[in-house]
């Protein structure tokens, strides 16, 4: 057995960084413009030029079975029409792994959707310990004015499944309405589901 050498990183809670790090992920309005509900809110954003929804800063760890990955996120303040900015989110490839998120800075929600499209929202803040349980596909959105910053680990072979949530989107989106973070239902999620029953 070759033993793995313990190490530690540094994570800046204000800026939201790991040290050393291994991969950054930079997603910009233009990687995610389909999962935001307003098409014309997107296109007139992006006629403008392309604006930066999130950072992944993830700590320099092989994957696989045994380990526990982590990384940092900030995601930025801002909406794209009445849509508060969010990741993209996802189901793990081995849907039952699990996942704890801890805020950093900033304020969010912890977003959940399970495959028979069961909605729950966590709201979370500096401090707030959230658990993202098997089965659960998970996004986060930024509800406040500052970036919300976040650390998060995972088993190391649980992987990413970007492609159900790509293709019907969560069946609530977080907007904001007269200042005030509210969930409403998605109408292009309930469109795929309605052409779906009709498909077969
Ligand atoms: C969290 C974790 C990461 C994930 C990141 C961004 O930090 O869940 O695994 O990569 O959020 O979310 P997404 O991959 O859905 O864009
Ligand atoms: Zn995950």
């Amino acid at each position: 057995m070759d033993l793995m050498e313990p190490f530690a990183s540094e994570v800046d809670f204000s800026r939201g960084v790991i040290e050393p790090v291994g991969d950054v992920i930079q997603r910009h309005l233009s990687d995610m413009s389909g999962m935001y509900a307003d098409a014309d809110a997107v296109d007139r954003i992006l006629s403008q030029g392309d604006r930066l929804i999130y950072e992944v800063y993830a700590a320099d760890l092989p994957e696989g079975e045994g380990q526990v990955l982590y990384c940092t996120t900030i995601l930025y303040p801002g909406r794209v029409g009445e849509e508060l900015h969010m990741t993209k989110g996802h189901f793990h490839a081995q849907r039952d792994r699990a996942e704890v998120y801890l805020g950093l800075a900033g304020e969010g929600y912890l977003l959940l959707q399970a495959d028979d499209g069961t909605v729950r929202s966590v709201p979370m803040r500096s401090g707030t310990a959230a658990y993202v349980p098997p089965h659960w596909a998970h996004r986060t959105v930024n509800t406040g004015d500052e970036p919300f910053i976040f650390f998060a680990a995972w088993p190391g072979d649980a992987g990413h499944d970007y492609g159900t949530i790509e293709e019907t989107g969560f069946a609530k989106l977080l907007v904001a309405r007269d200042g005030e973070p509210t969930l409403v239902d998605n109408p292009k999620a309930e469109s795929m589901r309605n052409r779906r029953q009709t498909d077969g």
